[in-house]
């Protein structure tokens, strides 16, 4: 309805300004000495600053939209599985490529999805150091610092440059997997490979043309939620490997065209990873 057209609109602007003071904070946070704790894994990093960007947005948003959810990747607890229900709920990943951020290694940004009803209705991704500015809204069209984006129309695998990750994740048998993939994909044989260290700004390099296709296993729904919304309204395709996107699912494959997003399917050998979860009766994104 126009009602809620204008109050998903508010929300986004507001959303943008929030994504830009929280680049802020990673710009200053950077220079300082890092507070770096382990997760799951010796390779899963996570920094004082990770907590406090992801307070301040949270804490921001919920003064200014009270009956809203939240779902943040450091405010969800370890092994608790992450709910998405009917809601309007805020996915936010304060800090994407804690790694880099840990490095001072430039590949970092916070990304901000909204759904409602499941359904994501826009995405912000704010590239903190290059200081650009991913946005989108469904139907309205995905921009790059205001600049109108277009996903590559490349259907040729054999000249597609292709983006993943590795995750922290580093047992043999992931990783025999992971290597196997990549190795299916420089044989193809591509253009390249790359791993940049941030889920979020290899699926806006989708969006934008720079690269034709991405996969990976293992991430959350805040690794997913507002670069899906970009992909899609830059023309793209994000799916998953067993179907239409499921944002619980932990894995993703996005394309500028359909026909790079079936090979990669169909060349990918899986690595499960236990779901998050949606509420009773969810659908697919
Ligand atoms: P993060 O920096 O927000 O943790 C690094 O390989 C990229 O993968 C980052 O975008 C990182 O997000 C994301 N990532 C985090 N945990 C992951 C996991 N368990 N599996 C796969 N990717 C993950
Ligand atoms: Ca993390
Ligand atoms: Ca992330
Ligand atoms: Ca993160």
């Amino acid at each position: 309805s126009m009602e809620s057209d204008k109050c998903w609109q508010e929300c986004m602007d507001v959303a943008v300004q929030i994504a830009r003071r929280a680049g802020q904070m990673v710009r200053e946070a950077v220079k300082q000495e890092k507070r770096v704790s382990t997760k799951s894994t010796p390779a899963d990093l996570v920094t004082e600053a990770d907590r406090q960007v992801e307070e301040v947005i949270i804490s921001t948003l919920r003064e200014r939209f009270p009956s809203h959810r939240f779902i943040g990747e450091e405010s969800s607890a370890a092994g608790e599985k992450c709910i998405l229900t009917d809601s309007p709920t805020w996915i936010i990943d304060p800090i994407d490529g804690t790694c880099n951020f840990v490095h001072s290694f430039p590949m970092v940004a916070v990304s901000i999805g909204f759904a409602v009803r499941k359904e994501l209705e826009f995405g912000v991704i704010y590239h903190c150091f290059e200081e650009t500015l991913y946005t989108a809204r469904k139907g309205h069209g995905a921009f790059c610092n205001g600049l109108r984006l277009q996903v590559s129309k490349e259907k040729d695998v054999s000249k597609a440059l292709i983006l993943t990750e590795i995750g922290a994740k580093r047992d043999p048998k992931t990783l025999k997997i992971f290597s196997g993939n990549i190795e299916k994909f420089l044989s193809a044989p591509t253009h390249g490979l790359r791993i940049i260290g941030s889920s979020t700004l290899s699926l806006c390099y989708i969006a934008t043309g720079a690269a034709n296709a991405y996969y990976q296993y293992g991430l959350h729904c805040w690794d997913i939620a507002a670069a899906a919304v970009i992909i899609r309204e830059a023309g793209g395709v994000v799916i998953d490997t067993s179907g239409p996107l499921d944002l619980m699912s932990r894995r993703v494959i996005a394309a500028g065209t359909q026909e790079i997003a079936s090979f990669i399917v169909q060349q990918l050998e899986p690595i499960s990873y236990e779901r998050d979860d949606h509420d009773v009766g969810a659908q697919s994104l």
